[in-house]
């Protein structure tokens, strides 16, 4: 009999373990000459009795191996299969969902994938056959980022890039850069890369199709926001090594992704300050300084909640939300003085020309406008990192 492991990953999957488990198993009858043996690689930070269940299992059941593992799915998965290396010795390594999302019936086209002579296959939900039943807006993501792996980071004939649905041989998967896959990370990032690191190591591979339904028990732990930042880093940083930058892209932008949320709020305090900017002239007949005033402080409020409930959620901090707000508002007031200043020095040394850029005339106050917006972001950005949202730990 031949082996096949599948590492089912677990975060609060008390409501579905018991039911994957027995579906998973039950694909054996489609398997003949196969015997399936199931690993759950269960979170740490599991807090629901899902460890409780699946040591029932492991205990009524040789076929059900039991794990605990470090935070997130890449290390779920990882050492999932490095313990049934160690313990199963498979002739196939697999990994399913374990919140019953996926059809199991996958398995069953993964493995014969393998049999015909493919050392990676890849279930997927956006070729013939697959099918992708989530709300529309997970769907549009999944359509969106596997588009963008495909032609950023590539293969460009791999259709679907973001479900953990796959089965490869140990030979293969001895052979992929586990130092550059960022498999410790705690975010799904996992699948795209592990996707691409199978090509890098001279997979052979092919995709199959994949049911995936919707959630019926418990809740998804995809961030899906988190994930298509990820996403996006994880595919330019690929792009820059192949052309030869060797810049940690990926690393660098996931610790700066609070200074990166940041700036996006600013961004959109910006659109909204000129809105409201417009709106009070247009529609209330005010002047244009007493317009500005309001917009900004508008504007202000918006940066503010934003950055609060999204920016700097994770933050704890002594003050209360007015307190906060207060301080907000006298560091906002700070970066107002600096920008005036800038375009105070930047107006009495270059004066009021303009420049010609494809054949317009551009003036030079533009400039002075943009000039301020990096001081002014870094000057508010490292104020309200270190005072506003001060992190203090009881
Ligand atoms: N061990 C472990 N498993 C995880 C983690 N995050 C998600 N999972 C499991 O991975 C599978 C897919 O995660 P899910 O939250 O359903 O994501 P979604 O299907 O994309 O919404 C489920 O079986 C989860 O329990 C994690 O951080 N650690
Ligand atoms: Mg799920």
């Amino acid at each position: 009999m031949k082996k096949v492991s599948v590492v089912l990953p677990t975060y609060n999957e008390k409501a579905n373990i018991t039911s994957t488990v027995e579906k998973v198993l039950a694909q054996q009858k489609s398997l003949p000459g196969w015997e399936i043996q199931i690993v759950v690689a269960d979170d740490i930070r599991t807090s629901d009795g899902t460890d409780k269940i699946a040591q029932q299992l492991f205990r009524k059941n040789s076929k059900v191996h039991f794990l605990k593992v470090e935070p997130g799915l890449g290390a779920g998965l990882i050492k999932g299969h490095q313990f049934a290396l160690e313990k199963i010795h498979p002739d196939v390594l697999a990994q399913l969902d374990a919140d019953g999302q996926v059809e199991p019936d996958v398995l069953v086209r993964l493995v014969k994938g393998i049999e015909e002579g493919y050392d990676f296959v890849i279930g997927s939900r956006l070729m013939e056959g697959g099918k992708n039943k989530l709300t529309l807006a997970r769907r549009i993501f999944t359509l969106g980022s596997s588009l963008f792996c495909r032609i950023v980071m590539g293969p460009s004939d791999v259709k679907e890039f973001t479900n953990s649905a796959r089965a490869f041989t140990p030979q293969i998967f001895k052979k992929i850069n586990l130092a550059r896959l960022p498999w410790r990370e705690k975010t799904f990032i996992v699948q795209p890369a592990f996707l691409h690191e199978m090509i890098m190591a001279g997979a052979k591979y092919k995709e199959v199709p994949l049911v995936f339904k919707n959630r019926l028990e418990g809740y998804s732990k995809n961030k899906v926001f988190n994930y298509t930042y990820d996403v996006i880093t994880y595919c330019i940083d690929v792009r820059l090594h192949k052309w030869g930058f060797n810049i940690r892209f990926f690393y660098l932008t996931r610790r700066a992704k609070t200074f990166v949320k940041f700036g996006l709020v600013g961004f959109i305090g910006t659109l909204v300050d000129f809105l409201f900017y417009k709106i009070f002239i247009r529609s209330f007949g005010f002047p244009p300084a007493s317009s500005k005033g309001i917009s900004t402080e508008i504007a202000i409020i918006n940066n503010f909640i934003l950055n609060n409930y999204w920016t700097f959620r994770y933050r704890k901090t002594k003050t209360n939300f007015w307190q906060k707000l207060g301080i907000f508002n006298l560091v906002s007031l700070g970066g107002l003085i600096i920008g005036v200043l800038i375009v105070k020095y930047l107006h009495l040394t270059y004066g009021d020309g303009s420049v010609n850029i494809f054949g317009k005339a551009i003036a030079y106050n533009n400039f002075y406008f943009l000039a301020t917006i990096p001081p002014v972001m870094v000057w508010n950005f490292l104020m309200n990192h270190f005072i506003t949202w001060k992190h203090q730990e009881d």
